[in-house]
């Protein structure tokens, strides 16, 4: 049997998101309350009849400090989801009351902030307890101009559907829209479980990523490359253990098997290249010799250099041991790795030149590794 897609169900709070899972699971499963904030935790219903989940959610809105709760708390299911650490999301429903007839800039500035880990999951737009069938096209109408006007990063939602999940008491209006919701959240279930597969794979690429530059940054800053002056560059070979032990920790971050031979092969590569490369030791000579070095101190220059070199080798190590996580890579040759550092450390120490040569005031390290992050 295929698995189940976990949708998350988001909105105000009495917005009528458990009445909708209720009438969607065909059960009484999430508690209903009476204008009360009800749902306090986040639960998971189904029904063997269909091929999602429905996650409730604590409704937004009850207090600014339980809508930011609420926020956070979401926030978070969506982005473990994406690092499996929760079950993966693949798809929200965000309710809106249509009786309210209002659907806000701050409304959408909370999806968004929800969606913040994966900003294209999609979403459909549940117009809860639409009564009336008449008010229908205007209610659409505005929640399709909010998002127009107000949705900085979000595109717009797969669908706006108007639904009435229980009729009211003593009342000729009957249920309606709940078929289409599930037809509608069905057609784009295969699309929405491929690109959750998606999202997974480029925020475990970005995990990485950051987790690499905190490394990096740590390293370039560090004592042991400010106490490493004065290099004179043939003499690099100074900063090797501290490059070694940066290049090894981010192998670590990117799971190579450290006994594998391969592995070794490469960072002993990157090593190398880093230290002795020409291209390194041409742009270093360049920058040495821009107008205006010349009334920067000596130590400071040299502490600067060594800094944005460590930086230069661990920003390529992240992107060379991504190449060998994903298995992008020939393994007979291993010149690929070279052009990767050269290309890298001829335009880090391009960029040093110019923060130089802009700004001669309060020259350190730190600001410059800051700069080159910026940058980056
Ligand atoms: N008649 C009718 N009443 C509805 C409908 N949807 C919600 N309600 C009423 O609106 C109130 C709030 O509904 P809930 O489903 O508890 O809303 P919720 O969004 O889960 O609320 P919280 O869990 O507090 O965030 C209840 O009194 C529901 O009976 C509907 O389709 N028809
Ligand atoms: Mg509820």
């Amino acid at each position: 049997m295929k698995e189940k897609a976990n949708i998350l169900v988001l909105g105000t709070s009495g917005a009528g998101k458990s009445t909708l899972i209720n009438t969607v699971i065909g059960q009484e499963v999430a508690e209903v309350g009476k204008g009360k904030h009800v749902t306090e935790k986040m639960q998971s219903y189904e029904s063997p009849d269909l091929n999602f989940r429905l996650i409730d959610s604590r409704g937004f809105e009850y207090s600014a400090v339980n809508t930011r709760k609420a926020v956070k708390d979401m926030q978070k299911w969506l982005k473990d989801g994406l690092r499996d650490k929760k079950p993966r999301i693949h798809m929200l429903w965000f309710c809106v009351d249509a009786t309210s007839q209002r659907f806000t800039k701050q409304m959408v500035a909370t999806l968004e902030t929800v969606k913040k880990a994966w900003k294209d999951v999609p979403i459909i737009v549940v117009l809860t307890k639409s009564f009336f069938p008449a008010e229908d096209e205007d209610n659409i109408k505005m929640v399709q101009d909010t998002f127009l006007k107000f949705a900085k990063k979000t595109g717009m939602p797969t669908a706006i559907i108007p639904v009435l999940a229980q009729a009211p008491k003593g009342h000729e209006i009957v249920p309606r829209g709940i078929e289409k919701l599930i037809e509608t959240t069905e057609d784009n279930l295969d699309d929405a479980i491929r690109d959750a597969e998606e999202a997974v794979r480029k925020y475990d690429l970005k995990y990485k990523r950051i987790k690499s530059q905190i490394l990096t940054v740590g390293a370039a800053t560090s004592g042991a490359v400010v106490g490493a002056v004065p290099i004179d560059f043939p003499d690099a070979v100074i900063l090797t253990p501290l490059e070694t032990l940066l290049i090894t920790q981010i192998s670590k971050i990117y799971q190579l098997d450290q006994d594998d031979d391969y592995t070794k092969k490469v960072i002993s590569r990157i090593v190398e290249t880093g230290t002795v490369s020409m291209v390194a030791k041409a742009a270093i000579n360049k920058l040495k010799m821009t107008p205006g070095i010349v009334n920067i101190a000596a130590d400071v220059l040299n502490a600067v250099i060594a800094g944005a070199i460590v930086f230069a080798i661990g920003e390529s190590s992240s992107i060379i041991m991504e190449k060998v996580y994903l298995g992008e890579i020939e393994k007979q040759s291993l010149d690929w790795i070279d052009s990767i550092i050269d290309g890298k450390m001829g335009g880090i120490v391009k960029k040093v030149t110019e923060i130089i040569t802009n700004k001669k005031t309060n020259l350190s390290v730190k600001s410059i590794i800051h700069e080159l992050v910026k940058s980056n």
